[in-house]
């Protein structure tokens, strides 16, 4: 029977007082005598161990105002775990200053004579003020004031008034600046593509600065970009998580073809994502932009946090950042820490690579933080390999449309595209070896990419004449100069069963997909069809050399999706264990 979806209404909302209960942060006060001084202003005390080692410090803050409306309104109706209290940095805390310790301290300006008097003299003082290493609120990367073109800088002037001002939180650094005024800039000065950024986070990396989270209980969001499904699932995220629960957030759902019912997307989501066989607590279909299934998300998380901190993970470019400015637009309509939140709040960015280093946000009344995380850049997208001036082409900017091929402006011959090469701008070619004369392919992806049809003897000649010229990107002759080609060739071997399905997609790393449709009805008669069942159709797909190619389970989209696609028949036991989707 097919699984209902549970799309969530707004009449459902979860975003009900009841689900924000505020929680004493309980301070232990370590020295009796500091009670003797008058009540002190909001601060941090911190105490940071040398340089390369774990940090440790503690931090004492002031308690809220008892008889504040704040605390009237929020009752106290779930105190703090033992040890998990203000008093206590959570593990998160401690992977911030951790990473931020290993890599600003070395990329501030020396310290002036005058300053290291003052220091010397504030060290009699008995408490001394001092927050954890700052980093740029945007991106992430730790504030410096040596190199003008690096992430993190700030000018020197304004570092030293927003440090004399305890504001260095609110600080934004330059190329920030520059991405949120719609510059595309990679992240460090572009050599292009992933290999150019030594702030680039590769997967094993990222594995290691998060290693602490299979210790530690945490609630993980991990994010997939629906229009590129496959290329952006970042593998064995259970060696990072350890069995902390994961909610699965499929990103970008407006991108998807006019028409699609989401019900199909969503069965699709949960059937791809039991074949990885990762366990999540639910799968979430949603838009950043449309704020599509975002409450149900919202509502997720309240129910599943439990006073924990909650981490956005995924690879580089699924939305991590909009994914986070969209949750905090939803939770602050009843939050005011998320409302307050929002106004120094991730930048996000076409450009691969744009969140550097974690970044910790005040986003729940009920404590836990919430984490931005860098984004794993995977070698196997087509990003990998394309100039940084090249990247904001590879992202959708909208809706997607299938390009069918053969079409009216395409013909072809009555064999159909047996003997034709097909190239999508200069980075992908498929040559059609064996296929009914009734066979379409339907390309899904950026609208930078153009198609172009050849017959497959003239290929590699035409891909040598118009490469960087009729097929971009690589853009530009002097760019093709150095672009290593179409490395990679796989031949796939394609069965098809279903007269009323397409056979597959062809999933391309960190670009799109192509449907193959082995029978298009307006050329083939129902005759024809049922003889045809189960001959083999043969393609050979070019891709650069580290880029994947995935065939998976055609993806329902568009209204002939919904047309199509079947509800798989479920087992009780199978019912029982699937995690359901919302949007
Ligand atoms: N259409 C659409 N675009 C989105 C959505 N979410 C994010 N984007 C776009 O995707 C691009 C990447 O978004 P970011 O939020 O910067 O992605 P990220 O995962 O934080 O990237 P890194 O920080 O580089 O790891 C930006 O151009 C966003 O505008 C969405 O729901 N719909
Ligand atoms: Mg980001």
């Amino acid at each position: 029977m097919a699984p209902k979806p549970l799309p969530i209404s707004s009449s459902s909302s979860p975003l009900s007082t009841s689900l924000f209960p505020f929680r004493h942060h309980l301070v232990v006060n370590p020295n009796p005598s500091l009670l003797k001084f008058p009540p002190p202003k909001p601060t941090f005390f911190v105490t940071i161990c040398k340089f390369g080692m774990e940090s440790q410090f503690q931090t004492r803050r002031q308690e809220p105002n008892p008889s504040s409306s704040q605390m009237q309104s929020y009752p106290d109706t779930e105190p703090e775990p033992h040890g998990s209290g203000a008093a206590a940095p959570t593990r998160g805390e401690r992977f911030l200053e951790r990473h931020q310790s290993l890599s600003a301290s070395t990329m501030l300006l020396p310290e002036s004579k005058k300053n290291k008097k003052k220091k010397k003299k504030d060290k009699d003082k008995v408490s001394k003020v001092s927050s954890v290493l700052p980093s740029c609120y945007g991106c992430g990367a730790p504030l410096q004031t040596s190199e003008t073109d690096a992430p993190g800088y700030v000018d020197p002037d304004t570092y030293e008034l927003k440090k004399k001002h305890r504001q260095l939180r609110t600080v934004l650094c330059g190329r920030c600046r520059l991405l949120s005024h719609g510059h595309m800039i990679t992240a460090v000065g572009g050599n292009g593509g992933y290999s150019g950024g030594e702030q680039f986070i590769s997967a094993e990396e990222l594995r290691e600065k998060l290693s602490h989270l299979r210790n530690e209980k945490a609630l993980i969001i991990k994010l997939v970009d629906i229009a590129d499904f496959n290329g952006s699932f970042v593998a064995r995220v259970r060696d990072l998580t350890g069995a902390n629960p994961i909610i699965l957030v499929v990103t970008k759902v407006d991108l998807l073809p006019k028409g699609t019912d989401l019900n199909c997307v969503g069965d699709w989501v949960v059937e791809a994502t039991m074949k990885k066989k990762l366990n999540v607590l639910s799968v979430h279909l949603t838009s950043s932009k449309s704020l599509v299934g975002i409450a149900g998300v919202v509502s997720e998380i309240q129910k599943e946090k439990k006073g924990r901190d909650v981490y956005i993970l995924g690879s580089a470019n699924v939305g991590k950042s909009a994914f986070i400015n969209a949750l905090l637009r939803m939770l602050s309509y009843k939050d005011p820490v998320a409302a307050a939140a929002r106004k120094y709040k991730p930048i996000q960015s076409a450009v691969p690579g744009t969140t550097l280093g974690p970044i910790q946000i005040d986003a729940f009344l009920g404590g836990g933080k919430l984490y931005d995380t860098p984004g794993v850049h995977l070698h196997h997208r087509q990003a990998a390999v394309v100039h940084a001036e090249d990247l904001p082409s590879l992202a959708p900017q909208s809706q997607l449309r299938g390009q069918t091929l053969p079409s009216i402006s395409n013909p072809v011959g009555s064999n159909g595209l047996n003997g034709f090469s097909i190239f999508w701008g200069g980075l992908v070619r498929i040559d059609v070896i064996k296929v009914l004369p009734e066979t379409c392919l339907t390309f899904y992806g950026p609208k930078a990419l153009k198609l172009h049809i050849v017959a497959t003897e003239e290929a590699d000649e035409f891909y040598r004449k118009e490469v960087g010229g009729l097929l971009i990107p690589p853009s530009g002759k002097q760019k093709a100069n150095d672009w290593m080609g179409l490395e990679t060739r796989r031949e796939l071997q394609i069965q098809h069963e279903d007269v009323n399905w397409p056979a597959c997609d062809v999933a391309i790393s960190g670009l799109g997909w192509i449907s193959v449709e082995p029978f298009n009805k307006s050329l083939s008669t129902a005759d024809k069809v049922v003889e045809k069942i189960g001959e083999q159709l043969v393609l050979a797909v070019h891709v650069p050399k580290p880029v994947e190619i995935f065939v998976r389970s055609p993806i329902p989209v568009g209204k002939a999706g919904a047309g199509w696609y079947e509800f798989r028949e479920l087992t009780e036991k199978e019912e029982g264990l699937r995690p359901k989707w919302y949007f």
